[in-house]
């Protein structure tokens, strides 16, 4: 595709949104994973014509982006985390033509579509891989990561990996492939092979996919796993901490050396120059990263991605053992992670928000309190103590609902593969007490978050008139779209308010944020300050009464501007008495 070629094709279905530089910093973007969020053919997966269909919803909260999870073909190994054609919709989704309709539908709604971009690894069943494993002497052999059998070894014994690297989900992170006798290298499962970035033809072949994406209308890219991408050379073993099976080689393909280099091509290839650029939203999901590497890759002057999504408070309630073992969340050990974020990107680069998406459970069940009496009211806490922060808040579907975590009891009731995998790892290699490993994977599995979202009390919660790939939350009749919408106490009003105060108070999206009370076990506070003006975020996140001294904190009146306990607001002052749960926003007309 010549340069001449892309310049008329990308003019063909252009948002024609206002694209003011870092637009995306007023911005709230609504997180939708495609299978779990409206069927329309009654096969029981969600598809384009369900997110067609609740347009509206979307339109109602107010959110200005929606990132589509997935939706391109693929045999569903990791639910289309492994990609068999990017540039093709996958039938249980729809078609192409959907695509461009959803597209259509929500720019015409002034909201812009950020796709998921999938390319640290393909499907097994990608054109590209099926010709790399064909034979050596393939053209496209080393678009992936081969190695021959670790010197001294049986190929294809266990041991005989090329190095000691273990998968994010469970086992080691090479398979032996017979035909030519070598392994290759998947981070996930073994059928996601990681692509050879080293390779440029594999860099092209993306920047072109990415650019037909644009060409079609899509605003951005959520960038999945991108900081994976460069592995270190020579790919050395990992150390082996006590009591694991593999060794850890996080070191070694996390951050790597040409990262950076990489980014900021895709970002001039895809993107054109500065101009053109910043219409484009651009989040690089990437673990493990620190507040360091990421005022560079959101350095605006480099040019590499908008924003990043950070983990590190996504791992406060993990032990030694990592996901599925569980602890405590201590809350000042959340807010000084957050707050080391917000003070490292203050001046430069920029932070994304979030408590949720569709690999953690959900928000108000891991960080509130999803009991019946408290679970509304620790919802809007969450909601508030997070979209007043600095940076761009992201909403997984059904958080605007106040959605729960679904019941995850027996392995039957499981479908993700990295739950199914180390349940098994962890049982027939470890030989851990099935009993013993369930809870864990209750807790923190992904299935919590991927259960269909809860449309109204009807059966199946209004998702599907088929069977639902996996079941719905048993609570659906209780906490539904349908009762919540029209509803002026509801989570989804509440979080509907809250993307309007993003929108329309400046100190929101572009004042300074200080952090107060780091040491405090139940109350999450800070300050935003913009010109003369000051605002004063006061949350209890625990399930007893709490009371801060505001005057210490400068702070002996404002105006409401926000609560989620009507009756009785707290008045500024020495003695702050917030209830389980209050969380309240004050503003003042001098900082
Ligand atoms: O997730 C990467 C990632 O970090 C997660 O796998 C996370 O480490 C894991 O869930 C923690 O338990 C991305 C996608 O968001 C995820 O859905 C995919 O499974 C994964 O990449 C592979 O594409």
């Amino acid at each position: 595709m010549t340069a001449a070629d892309e310049s008329v094709l990308i003019t063909t279905e252009r948002s024609g949104l206002p694209a003011e530089r870092g637009w995306w910093r007023k911005a709230v973007v609504y997180q939708i994973y495609p299978r779990s969020f409206a069927d329309s053919n009654g096969d029981g997966m969600g598809d384009i014509r369900g997110i067609i269909e609740h347009l509206d919803h979307i339109e109602k909260l107010g959110v200005d982006v929606v990132w589509l999870s997935p939706v391109y073909r693929s045999p569903q190994d990791d639910n289309g985390y492994d990609i068999s054609d990017y540039q093709d919709i996958d039938p249980m989704f729809g078609s192409l033509a959907d695509l461009d309709e959803l597209i259509a539908g929500l720019h015409a709604r002034g909201i812009r579509l950020v796709m998921d971009l999938v390319v640290n690894h393909t499907s097994d069943e990608h054109p590209w891989f099926e010709a790399s494993r064909s034979s050596k002497d393939d053209p496209k052999r080393d678009w992936y990561v081969w190695r021959p059998a670790r010197p001294g070894t049986v190929p294809g014994e266990p041991g005989a990996e090329p190095n000691n690297w273990g998968s994010i989900f469970s086992g080691p992170a090479w398979e032996y492939d017979e035909r030519t006798g070598e392994y290759y290298l998947h981070l996930f499962t073994r059928k996601q092979p990681d692509l050879n970035w080293e390779n440029p033809q594999v860099r092209r072949a993306v920047h072109d996919m990415m650019r037909w994406w644009v060409a079609r209308g899509v605003d951005g890219f959520r960038m999945d796993v991108i900081n994976f991408i460069s592995k270190v050379d020579g790919l050395p073993d990992g150390e082996v901490h006590d009591g694991a099976l593999f060794g850890n080689g996080f070191p070694f393909f996390a951050g790597g050396p040409r990262l950076d280099e990489f980014l900021a091509e895709i970002n001039r290839e895809v993107f054109g120059d500065d101009e053109e650029a910043v219409r484009f939203l651009t989040v690089g999901e990437m673990p493990g990263s620190t507040v360091e590497q990421a005022q560079l890759y959101t350095d605006p002057a480099r040019r590499e991605v908008d924003m990043i999504f950070q983990f590190e408070h996504m791992e406060v309630d993990e032990g030694p053992g990592g996901k599925f073992d569980p602890r405590p969340i201590h809350l000042p050990e959340l807010k000084r992670s957050l707050a080391r974020w917000q003070d490292g990107l203050a001046e430069n680069g920029w932070n994304s928000l979030y408590w949720s998406n569709h690999d953690r459970p959900r928000a108000v069940s891991r960080f509130g309190d999803d009991s019946e009496e408290y679970r509304e009211v620790s919802a809007k806490a969450l909601g508030t103590v997070l979209h007043l922060m600095r940076g761009t808040p992201y909403v997984y579907q059904g958080e605007e609902l106040g959605m729960t975590n679904t019941v995850l009891e027996r392995i039957e009731d499981f479908r993700d593969v990295e739950s199914l995998n180390y349940f098994r790892e962890a049982t027939e290699v470890r030989g851990q007490d099935p009993a013993e490993v369930l809870p864990a994977l209750g807790y923190a599995g992904r299935d919590n978050s991927r259960t269909p979202v809860q449309w109204d009390d009807s059966s199946n919660a209004g998702f599907t008139v088929g069977e639902p790939w996996i079941a719905v939350t048993p609570n659906y009749r209780m906490i539904n779209a349908a009762a919540q919408v029209d509803d002026p106490a509801s989570v989804f009003s509440h979080y509907r308010e809250l993307v309007r105060l993003r929108h329309e108070l400046p100190i929101v999206s572009d004042g300074t944020l200080t952090m107060h009370l780091l040491d405090d076990e139940q109350v999450f506070a800070y300050s935003r300050a913009l010109g003369d003006e000051g605002l004063l975020v006061l949350a209890n996140l625990s399930g007893r009464p709490a009371r801060v001294d505001a005057s210490a904190l400068g702070w002996t009146e404002g105006e409401v501007v926000l609560t989620n306990l009507p009756d009785g607001v707290p008045s500024l002052g020495a003695e702050v008495a917030l209830r389980p749960w209050e969380a309240v926003a004050w503003r003042r007309r001098h900082a």
